[in-house]
Formats: C-alpha cells, sequence, structure tokens
C-alpha cells in the first residue's frame, strides 16, 4: 500500500477513478456472463475478484487517498465487488442448473427398454457335459486328476503298453511335436486320448485311486460329420484290492443310470486296448427307443434302430501297465473307462454333427441354457 498522501494527487488514484472503476466493473461482469464453463468462471472470478484482480489492487490503494476521497472510493469500489460477486453467484447458478439438466437427459434411464438386449455368455455345452460326467463320478467317490495336453510320448503310449510299432503311433493318427533342433521327434506328443492320466495318477497318488480326468485329446483325424481332430474325452480310473469285471460293470451302469436315467441296460463286447486285459467295448441300450427299433419297432434315428449304442472303451487294467506304476499286480488289480464327450453330447441331445460343437455359433450354446 502507498503512503497517505498529503496533497490530493490524481495520478495515483486514477484506478479508484469512477470511470476506471466502472471500466473494471464492466470488464468482470463480461467475463463472468461470458463464462461457459465452471472454470471458465473461475477463471473469471479469479482474474476480476481475486487477490490479484485490478479491482482489489486498487481496492488496497483507498488507505492512499485523503481522507476526503476515502470514503467515496470505498463506496464505489465495494459496490463494485458487490455486483461482480452477485453476478458470479448468479453465473454460478445458472451453470449449475444448465449441468442439472442436461443430467437428467444425458443420463435418462428408459426403464422401458428390453433389460435383456445384450446377451450373456453361455458355457459351452461341451464344456458343461464334462462338468456334469464328471459329479457322477465326484458323487461315486472318485476325484479329478488331471495331465498335459503336450505329453511325453512315454505317457501316451510306452507306459500304457503299446508296442513300438502300434499303428496308433503312426504320423496319420498323432501330432507329433517337432525337436528344437528341427529333429521331426521331441519326444513329446499332443495326448491322443486321456488315458496318459492314468499313468500318472498311479504314479503320484497312493493306493487305491478312485479318479477320473475330463480332458482335450488330440488326433490327425479329418474332420467330419463324426470326428474332430481335437475332442474331448473323460477317462475312469479305479486301482484297488480285488476290483473286478463286475465293478467295472457297476461304475458303468451307475454313470448311465446318472446320465441317461434308470433301467437301460448296458452290455461289454470284447474289444482290444492294450493297456486293459480283458478289454471291452461298452454300449447301453438306446435311450430313445429303448431298443424297441431294433425288435421291429419304428426306425430309430439316434440308435440308427442298432438298439444299441457305444458309448466308451473300457477293461481291467493290464498288469504290465500296473507294473510299469510300480504296484503290485498280484495285490492290486483296476478297471478303466474311457469315453468321448462330443459323442456323448451326439447321442444325448440327437445332434447330427459333431461340426456344431466347434463352429462356436452362440445359438448353438445357448440352446442348450445359459449355464454360468
Ligand atoms: C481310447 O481312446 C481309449 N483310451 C479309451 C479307453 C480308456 C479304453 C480306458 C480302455 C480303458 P478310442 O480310441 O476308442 O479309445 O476313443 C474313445 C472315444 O473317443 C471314442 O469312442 C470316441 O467317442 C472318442 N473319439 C475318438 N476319436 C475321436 C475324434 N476324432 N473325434 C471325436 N471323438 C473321438
Amino acid at each position: 500500500m502507498s503512503a497517505p498522501n498529503k496533497a490530493y494527487d490524481p495520478v495515483r488514484v486514477t484506478a479508484l477513478a469512477p470511470a476506471e472503476v466502472q471500466r473494471m466493473l464492466d470488464a468482470g461482469l463480461a467475463a463472468i456472463s461470458g463464462a461457459g464453463s465452471f472454470d471458465e468462471l473461475k477463471e473469471a472470478r479469479l482474474a476480476h475478484l481475486g487477490g490479484r484482480s485490478p479491482l482489489v489492487l486498487a481496492s488496497a490503494e483507498i488507505g492512499a487517498l485523503p481522507p476526503e476521497a476515502k470514503a467515496e472510493a470505498g463506496r464505489r469500489v465495494g459496490e463494485a465487488k458487490r455486483l461482480l460477486g452477485e453476478a458470479h453467484a448468479g453465473r454460478q447458478r445458472e451453470l449449475e442448473a444448465d449441468r442439472d439438466q442436461r443430467v437428467l437427459v444425458d443420463e435418462v434411464a428408459d426403464v422401458t427398454l428390453p433389460w435383456d438386449r445384450r446377451a450373456s455368455g453361455a458355457r459351452h455345452p461341451v464344456a458343461m457335459l464334462a462338468d456334469r460326467l464328471a459329479d457322477v463320478f465326484i458323487g461315486m467317490g472318485y476325484e479329478i486328476a488331471e495331465g498335459p495336453e503336450i505329453e511325453a510320448e512315454w505317457y501316451n503310449f510306452d507306459a500304457l503298453n503299446f508296442p513300438p510299432d502300434h499303428p496308433a503311433r503312426e504320423m496319420q493318427d498323432t501330432f507329433f511335436v517337432a525337436g528344437r533342433d528341427g529333429a521331426a521327434h521331441s519326444g513329446k506328443v499332443l495326448r491322443t486320448h486321456t488315458s496318459p492320466v492314468q499313468i500318472r495318477a498311479m504314479l503320484s497318488r497312493p493306493l487305491p485311486v478312485y479318479v477320473v480326468s475330463p480332458g482335450k485329446c488330440f488326433r490327425a483325424d479329418a474332420l467330419d460329420a463324426t470326428h474332430s481332430p481335437v475332442f474331448h474325452q473323460i477317462e475312469g480310473l479305479a486301482v484297488d484290492e480285488g476290483l473286478t469285471m463286475a465293478d467295472l460293470r457297476g461304475a458303468i451302469s451307475a454313470f448311465v443310470e446318472a446320465m441317461f436315467g434308470p433301467g437301460l441296460r448296458t452290455r461289454l463286447r470284447p474289444d482290444f486296448f492294450p493297456f486293459t486285459e480283458p478289454s471291452a467295448d461298452v454300449s447301453m441300450e438306446c435311450h430313445v427307443c429303448r431298443g424297441a427299433s431294433a425288435r421291429g419297432g419304428s426306425p430309430c434315428r439316434v440308435c440308427k434302430s442298432q438298439g444299441w449304442i457305444e458309448i466308451a472303451g473300457c477293461g481291467m487294467v493290464n498288469p504290465r501297465v500296473l507294473a510299469a506304476c510300480g504296484i503290485d499286480a498280484d495285490r492290486y488289480s483296476g478297471f478303466a473307462f474311457g469315453l468321448g464327450i462330443e459323442r456323448s453330447l451326439m447321442i444325448r441331445n440327437g445332434l447330427a454333427d459333431i461340426r456344431d460343437t466347434i463352429d462356436g455359433d452362440v445359438r448353438f450354446s445357448r440352446a442348450f441354457g445359459a449355464e454360468a
């Protein structure tokens, strides 16, 4: 602040002259009324009413005026500040009203719009069936076991008693993983079935073993209505003292009943797998015609009027496999079974083409329900 003027000095008080105060007031009012946003209004307030604004700086000069001019200058500046303050408050209210109006329009919720327009995802029917199949066995006391999809050839073939020249090892059936140095074989394959998980379970778990293992498998099969190069199986394995084919049959019947309802007969016919002895293929009575189509009833699309549907491969664990896993085959015996999940889905839901399960068309999945 300047020292009080003894003599009235018009130069020193130019800032407080009525025309100058009026000019500052007009500039402030114009800035405030022209502010189009809260930020601009804040800027206008700081520029015209803030501590370093011309009006506030000028008011600091009032003390330097001769007494006879102080009161009048004080009133003039005070009035200008009051008017600016009022204009600021008014503009603030206008901007707030604008904003509230915009929010009402922009954020309006039309409660009449359909709430389910955005399709919710659905789990894939193959994944749902795999869980359901596993649940049936978990209910019987089995545990879930897992193994890698890129599997050592030893687990996929050797430990399962596949001889070195077994046709399943041929390039046309198996995807071999190339070696790092360009070698044709790395000793690894994309597992061709879930049976290597049997070996992993027997090597890593204490006896007795009761496990199921759902998972992805790979075969160099051409894609057609019933084959896919990538598909799923669920494997079951029980190793305990005194297990027989009757236990295997009981497990399979319980499983068929849980999946397809009571009263369907099951049938085991001799088959061959290197890792089971004896081996069998499992069929169940057709759950649609209950065998009637094969007894002269009307034709059945599901079992192709055979009356039976093949659902799995199975057998008693080959003692050589038990031995490869360090299990005393004189004391323990085991049974195992393996079932294709896509094929089971096709049987259960009357699908004609396995390709529907891999096309990724959500309309297909949705037909099975959007289970979370
Ligand atoms: C096996 O894979 C044996 N590991 C099953 C087994 C386990 C036998 C334990 C004994 C004891 P198989 O090659 O038959 O068996 O295949 C089993 C099922 O996998 C078939 O019945 C079929 O449902 C399914 N499957 C096989 N290849 C394909 C494919 N390319 N596409 C879709 N499903 C397939």
